[in-house]
Order: structure tokens, then C-alpha cells, then sequence
């Protein structure tokens, strides 16, 4: 598939799975929470929900339901261990900074994966479960509600991570894929060994208050999800794969606040490597510098350093070192 349709069919997929709708009547317009408040309600709302459901999972490796999760709520009485009790799958949290507060956000692996791991910024093929969850009153009781609004078995296109909800950017790249085979017969394919986990979201990392289609707004998120393969892109084209231009080797690149430090920012002018056509800052475009005399691009583990050497695991390379072009 050439690159160009790829863009064209994942703009559509962003926008519909994806993107923030916009309210277009003004007269609906009102301002959005606060995002310290909702996280706060919002996480109340996810450890209530961990402590008061449990999960089962398929194990049925080589078909389409292996990894396959319920998360059903414990019956009064029942003696299942909840998410958050259970033993048999580690509960993870990584810390998210964005909207002036820091996100916990929980997560539970299946299943790593024997793979590799996407960065937050590529293309992942992956199926998944989602469900909001929303407190409702019944009979004067309040209670912490679950609504499945979307199901992909069989995915067919790469999402990237760069365009996803932001919940989506973190939690991937503590996965990794599996293997692929093709069937000849039918041309289905057997996913084996993938990474497979669930992500707890709260709103401010999913749609917050503009929702999406099915799903209310300030919804927290619940993402069973299974990692199939994954896609490198490179955002800013300039011939080096985005994944190669983190820096610090993290696995997460992004563009921080004004004044912030961004250790994937070579010339520190504010745009971080993978978006930024001149890593290094000399006026010469990165893309121009890897080229070699024929034409083309050269591997990026084959890029030299300013005096030709291209051995040196310590090299500088000549599109980091703003002193040679
Ligand atoms: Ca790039
Ligand atoms: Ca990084
Ligand atoms: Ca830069
Ligand atoms: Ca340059």
C-alpha cells in the first residue's frame, strides 16, 4: 500500500473512531470541567471498578479468542477475586503528566508479548474491546455502570498511536507483538504470542468532554486489547523512522510544554526530533544530509559522523551535529 493511501485511510478511521467531535452550536457550548476535578472523580471511579469486578481470560492460543477478556462485577456473596486482588495478571500504573496534573493510569497485562514494542507514535494492528463506565442511579442507589461501545475482532488497518486517544500512546508501548503467519488456503491469518493487556483510562486520556459517538462525555475508558503487529512511521519525513529519532531510547516521544527540557529535542528549538525536518538546527534538512551522492537514503545505522566514520556505536551522526552537513 503506498503511503499516501495509507494516510488517506487512517485520517478516515482518526476521524471516526477517534477524533473529538466538535460541537458546532454555540448556544450548546459549555465550558469544559476541570481537568484536576474530573481525574479525581475519574479515578474513584476506576479503583471502585478494579476492586469490584473480576476478569477471565481465553487461553487458547493460535485462535481468534486466545486473550479474549470478561470483566463481570462480583455477585453479592461471590467469592472471585477482583481485578485488583487477583494474582494470576500484574496490575500495573504508569504516571502520565499532561493537562498541569499527573494521570495514573492502571493497566494489566496478560500477556508482554515475544515481539517488539511499538514507540508511542507508530502504527499498531491490534483488536480490541472497549467500555465506558458511568455511574448510574437505580432505586436511589448509585453504582458504577459498564457499556461495551465498540469491538474489533479482526483489524485491518494500523492505527497510528500519534492519532489516537492519548491513553492508546501510553499503554501500547509496554507491549509487544507477536508472531504472524499467513494461511495459504485462505489467506486468514494466525496471530500467536502477542502482547495483550487491558487499560483503565480516565477521561482526560480518552474523549473527556466532547465523547464520541456512543460515548458519554467524561466517560472513563476500559481497553482490552490485543497487540498484533505494528507499522514505523515516520512523522516528519525525513527518511529516518520515527522510532530512531528517540533520543533517550524511552519509547515515548512527544512535544512538551514551552520551557521544558525535551531530551528527544537534539537543537532544543522546541520540536522534538521525530517532528522537526532539521534535527540539528544547521538549515540543512535532515532528509538532505542522509542522502548520499546516488540518491539515496542512507540506513540510518549506516548514517557516518562528521569525518566519515560509520563504526562508531559512539559516533555523533552528521544529522545531529550541527557543525557538518
Ligand atoms: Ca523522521
Ligand atoms: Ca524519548
Ligand atoms: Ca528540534
Ligand atoms: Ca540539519
Amino acid at each position: 500500500m503506498n503511503k499516501f493511501k495509507f494516510y488517506f485511510i487512517l485520517s478516515i478511521t482518526t476521524l471516526s473512531l477517534f477524533s473529538c467531535s466538535k460541537n458546532n452550536d454555540p448556544a450548546e457550548v459549555t465550558p469544559p470541567r476541570d481537568f484536576a476535578v474530573q481525574y479525581a472523580t475519574d479515578i474513584t471511579d476506576i479503583e471502585e471498578y478494579l476492586k469490584t469486578y473480576y476478569i477471565t481470560v481465553v487461553d487458547n492460543s493460535g485462535f481468534v479468542d486466545d486473550q479474549d477478556v470478561t470483566i463481570t462485577k462480583i455477585p453479592e456473596g461471590g467469592t472471585q477475586k477482583s481485578i485488583w486482588d487477583q494474582t494470576n495478571y500484574e496490575l500495573k500504573s504508569r504516571e502520565v503528566s499532561l493537562h498541569d496534573i499527573t494521570y495514573k493510569v492502571y493497566y494489566l497485562v496478560l500477556r508482554e508479548g515475544t515481539g517488539v514494542a511499538p514507540c508511542n507514535v507508530d502504527g499498531v494492528l491490534a483488536s480490541y474491546k472497549g467500555d465506558y463506565l458511568a455511574q448510574s442511579v437505580v432505586s436511589d442507589v448509585t453504582s458504577l455502570t459498564v457499556t461495551t461501545f465498540e469491538e474489533t475482532k479482526y483489524p485491518q488497518q494500523m492505527l497510528s498511536l500519534f492519532s489516537t486517544i492519548k491513553g492508546w500512546s501510553e499503554i501500547f508501548p509496554q507491549f509487544k507483538t507477536g508472531t504472524s503467519k499467513s494461511n495459504d488456503a485462505d489467506g486468514t491469518v494466525t496471530h500467536k504470542d502477542f502482547g495483550a493487556g487491558v487499560m483503565f483510562l480516565p477521561s482526560g486520556l480518552g474523549y473527556y468532554s466532547s465523547g464520541n459517538a456512543s460515548i458519554p462525555a467524561y466517560a472513563p475508558l476500559v481497553f482490552s486489547f490485543k497487540l498484533y503487529a505494528l507499522q514505523r512511521l515516520d512523522q516528519d519525513n525525513d527518511g529516518i523512522p520515527s522510532y530512531q529519532e528517540d533520543i533517550n531510547g524511552d519509547g515515548y516521544m512527544s512535544t512538551l510544554a514551552a520551557g521544558v527540557i525535551n531530551p528527544d529535542d537534539t537543537d532544543g528549538d522546541g520540536i522534538p526530533n521525530f517532528l522537526d525536518v532539521d534535527d540539528d538546527g544547521d538549515g540543512y534538512g535532515t532528509r538532505s544530509e542522509i542522502t548520499n551522492a546516488n540518491g539515496a537514503i542512507i540506513p540510518f545505522a549506516d548514517i557516518p559522523s562528521c569525518d566519515g566514520n560509520t563504526t562508531n556505536s559512539a559516533r555523533v551522526k552528521k544529522h545531529l551535529d550541527k557543525n557538518c552537513h
